[in-house]
């Protein structure tokens, strides 16, 4: 078989298998804190989030779940799950992590699982329970907790004890999962709070995700870190201790940004995926891939597929990186011969072996070119402008 041939079959397996989900929040009209700009064509209802969701998945093959927000998507929780699941037999799209919404209720601006008082840590631990029955009535394995608890200002709240109510709320969900379910933990060092946050970093959510029970993991979101910040180390951290669970992928520059996966720096994704792609096939389906954004400015549908498009290119150039010749090199420290040969994975020119993937699949050419020939984003826009409500200011 000829080295062509070879890597091309490769390459077929690994786009097959490389499969990231999408969030139903990147569908709907979002916006900064300073206001919205209401799009036409964003999704007004949980079937349009499907909808967009399924043309996603048309046109890429590699989106088959969509991630839900308990009370954006389910706002009346287990009743809601009969909807969703009919959705989901129509369009194809599988109803994938469920997210609980801790952060929307009046009753938390001081906390939720870490509040002060009991009763405000009963009314959260129940939505957890909530979510976890949403997600045993959807056939989902993921429970994806994102924290917003924490504190403006020092001496205004005990870290230390709300260490242990968090400990203890998340023991109480753990208990209840199914077992084939997780929970996954994503922490996140500042927003909506600044003084400090419950689980600011990798190292808490590890904690607790240990002291919660097996079946307990953490999430990086990659725009939850300081600036600078060695993620790929992370990750390899939690590789190597078998506690990694998923990933909500976007980029940044300062903050949690929301912007497109790879468009500030691919380099780092491809990193991220370089060290992911050194675990078993087995160890590689307890990893999760998602996308966390929500586009304020860029066609949602279109901002999507762009995301998808390009963690498959990363995705494949990881996935050609000769990882033997680049131990020996490393065993050798030859430094320069090392980093040239994991650089030159990075900036191969992956764009043919997915053009003969999509081929070999059937699926469009330019996923992008084919969204706007299709006409789907003209008609979404006429159908749903009528419909957009959503405040476009800030206060
Ligand atoms: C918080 O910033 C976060 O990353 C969490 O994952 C939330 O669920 C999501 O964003 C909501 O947009
Ligand atoms: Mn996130």
């Amino acid at each position: 078989m000829s080295e062509l041939k070879k890597q091309t079959d490769r390459a077929m397996a690994v786009l097959d298998s490389f499969q990231i989900e999408i969030p139903s929040w990147g569908f709907s009209n979002t916006g900064t804190r300073f206001g919205k700009f209401i799009q036409s064509g964003a999704a007004t209802c949980i079937a349009e989030k499907f909808a967009d969701a399924a043309e996603v998945h048309r046109l890429t093959a590699a989106t088959p779940t969509m991630a839900l927000h308990v009370l954006w998507d389910l706002p009346n929780g287990l009743a809601d799950t009969i909807q969703i699941a009919t959705l989901s037999q129509s369009t194809g799209i599988r109803a994938g992590s469920i997210n609980p919404n801790l952060f929307q209720d009046q009753r938390f601006k001081h906390g939720s699982l870490c509040h002060a008082s009991a009763e405000v840590r009963g009314v959260a631990t129940e939505h957890m329970a909530e979510s976890v029955r949403i997600a045993q009535q959807l056939g989902c394995r993921d429970i994806s907790l994102w924290l917003p608890d924490g504190s403006n200002y020092p001496g205004t709240q005990s870290m230390r004890r709300r260490i242990a109510w968090l400990q203890e709320a998340l023991f109480e969900t753990h208990k209840l999962l199914a077992p084939q379910q997780r929970l996954l933990i994503e922490y996140k060092p500042f927003e909506p709070a600044f003084y400090h946050t419950d689980i600011a970093d990798w190292g808490m959510a590890l904690l607790l995700a240990r002291s919660a029970g097996p079946q307990a993991r953490v999430l990086v979101d990659t725009g939850h870190h300081y600036a600078t910040q060695n993620i790929e180390q992370i990750v390899a951290w939690l590789l190597h201790t078998e506690m990694l669970g998923g990933f909500h992928f976007n980029d940044r520059r300062f903050a949690d940004d929301d912007l497109t996966l790879g468009s500030i720096d691919p380099y780092q994704v491809f990193r991220i995926f370089a060290e992911i792609q050194q675990t078993s096939a087995a160890e590689l389906s307890n990893i999760a891939f998602m996308v966390d954004q929500s586009h304020n400015l860029k066609p949602k549908i279109e901002a999507m597929v762009q995301t998808v498009v390009t963690a498959q290119e990363l995705w494949l150039k990881a996935a050609i990186l000769d990882r033997a010749h680049l131990a020996e090199l490393q065993d050798q420290c030859d430094l320069v011969a090392a980093e040239e040969l994991f650089r030159s994975a990075f900036f191969a020119d992956v764009k043919p072996l997915l053009l003969a993937w999509r081929e070999e699949r059937g699926l469009p050419a330019d996923p992008l070119q084919e969204l706007r020939r299709s006409g789907y984003m003209e008609r979404i826009a006429q159908e749903r402008s009528h419909k957009q409500t959503g405040m476009g200011s800030y206060a």
